[in-house]
């Protein structure tokens, strides 16, 4: 499914709310904790839904108390915008479960008592963006509101539903997940170290193998791969304990998946779920390889897919500070531009990403550390520009800069501002 991945999400309003709050640091911890606690929330956009409170309108489950319905479950379908609010009455204490479900609005519900004090609340339940509030403890007689927030888009429909509760709500229904027990086919009798050179693979739907486990004798940097574009296949690899490692739904133009692990797995049992967003029964060829840099197409950096490597084979700019900013001016066209940066101790940095000389230009920011791991994104912090926050320690990172639409090529000044941690004490 082509879409954007969900991204780490920082911006920041604007420079001068930035060095009031530096100014008057105390503790450099809460300094940068509130901005970017601040800087979230600004590039969110969330605006606090107020509390439930007694003369709040909201739409009612029912026209009386709710306890004879709850067996079979009610549900509301709505968008946040339409409906913030829903009421409900108890005749007697129940035991309930309240869900949210809208994955692409991405639901946030908070339960309130009659007078508007918050009981519970809850964003993301288990691994996806729905929310869920399963209330093991009955609630007492009364009248209860919930408060329905879109993190994502409040004009999707979110279903709200009210049932009563049973244990398995307690259980997020990660049922794709790859636990110890779950049965999966394996690529061979032993450790799979030996076959990777040339590589292991299967072909199945994920009707018949949506599981398929191997094990590491040594430390290996593989590469795991779906092949299967009418079935749109989906990759996520799991420890043996079933915890998620990494996932991959598109990789580069297609629809097949990959998974590049540069950072050698150490020596265990892994588990790989395949899944397809078109059909469960067109085959998926499953492989692993060993990860070989030399095999990446360059044009997975120009996409922003992969980070490149640090040996000079593709191209990487450094910044050149005047004290601790500096500031570029790049044409940035259709491939991103990659600058390197070299944390030497804990430090916050900002960077900058501005359309310069009129351009049109929409610019975006990600920021990788060595290892290729997202830490941050930002495509619009100030209009279409781009503004990051981040607390690094020690290490290498990559920036890219990139066009969030696509469009000619045009002028972008990519800005750096850097705060070591001890400054701010
Ligand atoms: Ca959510
Ligand atoms: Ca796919
Ligand atoms: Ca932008």
């Amino acid at each position: 499914m082509k879409k954007q991945s969900k991204k780490i999400n920082l911006g920041l309003v604007n420079g001068t709310f930035l060095s009031t709050l530096l100014l008057s640091a105390c503790s450099p911890e809460d300094v940068v904790d509130k901005i970017i606690e601040r800087v979230i929330e600004k590039a969110l956009d969330i605006e606090e839904l107020g509390a439930c409170l007694p003369e709040t309108q909201a739409t009612a489950f029912a026209e009386s108390a709710v306890d004879d319905l709850l067996n079979d479950g009610i549900s509301f379908s709505a968008s946040a915008s339409e409906a913030p609010y829903y009421r409900f009455s108890l005749e007697q204490a129940q035991a309930i479960t309240i869900s949210a479900t809208g994955e692409s609005a991405d639901p946030s519900i908070i339960l309130y008592d009659s007078q508007g004090n918050s009981i519970e609340e809850n964003d993301d339940f288990g691994d996806g963006y729905n929310s869920r509030i399963p209330l093991s403890e009955p609630l007492d007689s009364g009248t209860y509101c919930i408060s329905v927030q879109a993190l994502e888009d409040d004009d999707i429909p979110i279903e709200l539903s009210l049932k009563a509760f049973v244990e398995t709500d307690l259980n997020s229904d990660d049922v794709n997940a790859c636990l110890p027990d779950t049965a999966a086919k394996t690529f061979a009798e032993s450790g799979i170290d030996q076959l990777l050179e040339k590589g292991v693979s299967l072909s199945a739907s994920v009707a018949e193998t949506p599981f398929y486990r191997f094990s590491l004798d040594g430390p290996q940097a593989i590469t795991i791969s779906a092949e299967g574009e009418s079935a749109d296949p989906v990759l996520t690899l799991y420890d043996g304990q079933g915890n998620e490692l990494a996932d991959n739904d598109d990789y580069g133009d297609s629809y097949n998946s990959k998974i590049n692990l540069r950072k050698p797995l150490e020596p265990g049992i892994y588990c790989i779920g395949v899944s397809a967003i078109e059909s469960n029964s067109l085959p998926i060829r499953t492989s692993i390889e060993v990860f070989d840099a030399s095999s990446i197409d360059h044009q997975t950096y120009d996409l922003v897919d992969e980070v490149p490597p640090l040996d000079g084979s593709y191209p990487i700019s450094m910044f050149e500070y005047s004290g601790n900013r500096a500031s570029t001016d790049v044409t940035l066209g259709g491939k991103a531009i990659w600058h390197r940066i070299d944390v030497n101790a804990p430090s916050i940095y900002f960077f900058e990403a501005n359309a310069v000389d009129n351009s049109q230009v929409d610019p975006e920011l990600s920021l990788f550390n060595s290892d290729g791991d997202q830490l941050a994104y930002n495509d619009d912090g100030l209009d279409t520009d781009s503004l990051l926050a981040a607390r690094l320690e020690a290490g290498i990172y990559l920036l890219a800069l990139s066009q969030a639409e696509e469009s000619e090529a045009e002028s972008v000044r990519v800005s750096v501002e850097r705060f070591a941690k001890t400054e701010l004490d």
